[in-house]
């Protein structure tokens, strides 16, 4: 698949606001820092996603539409714990309420830091995620920082982990950035059919 068109549609902060046509959905989740900003700047080959050394950078939904057909969505990184509390609980709701009601969430993409094990958050996500039956894969990011030699048995512990596929990449260096446009491809022009097309 190649991304022509990338528009950022706005930064919601109520599921109210959020976009009300058909388009399906493509939530991008992970804990903060994790790089879920950077990665859809590589996908899009756009510097359109606010990227930051400081977790806690993206703090409202972010609806980017590509190729006029589906849209990716920045979604604020969970596990940060500076954030207030009582702001984590209002996002966690809002999230939710978001994934359950929501019919246009076509699949979600989970990334993780591949030098890493799963933390309890991930986890905790994917488990969420399998209990409401939504489809997902996990990236596991930031590859140009692990030894190629640890690659393999890394992306094997994440598969068992998480139960679903996991794709390695690398924002930094553009690896796997054809594997995941692909799946995307699948995913969105091959899957589903959508009634208004
Ligand atoms: N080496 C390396 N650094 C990366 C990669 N992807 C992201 N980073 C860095 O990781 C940091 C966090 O990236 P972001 O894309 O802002 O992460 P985020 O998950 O969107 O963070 P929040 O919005 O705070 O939840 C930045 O300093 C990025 O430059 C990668 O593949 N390799
Ligand atoms: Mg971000």
């Amino acid at each position: 698949m190649r991304i022509d068109a990338v528009e950022f549609i706005g930064s919601f902060y109520k599921i109210d606001q959020i976009p009300q046509d058909d388009l399906p959905e493509l939530p991008v989740f992970g804990r903060s820092n994790v790089g879920k900003s950077s990665v859809i700047n590589c996908l899009t080959s756009r510097k359109i996603a606010l990227v930051s050394k400081t977790p806690g950078k993206t703090q409202s939904l972010n609806y980017y539409k590509i190729n006029e057909r589906f849209y990716l969505v920045d979604v604020p990184g969970f596990g940060y714990a500076k954030v207030k509390q009582n702001l984590r609980e209002s996002w966690k709701r809002v999230i939710e309420e978001w994934l359950t009601h929501s019919r246009k969430i076509q699949a979600v993409i989970q990334i993780v830091d591949s030098r890493h094990e799963a933390q309890t958050a991930d986890l905790q996500l994917a488990e969420w995620l399998h209990h409401h039956r939504l489809s997902f894969i996990v990236i596991a990011n930031k590859i140009d920082q692990i030894k190629k030699h640890e690659l393999t048995a890394a992306i094997r512990k994440f598969e068992k982990t998480f139960g679903t596929d996991v794709y390695p990449f690398s924002a930094k260096t553009e690896s796997g950035k054809k594997d995941l446009l692909q799946w995307l491809y699948s995913i969105v022009y091959t899957n589903h059919q959508y009634s208004s097309n």
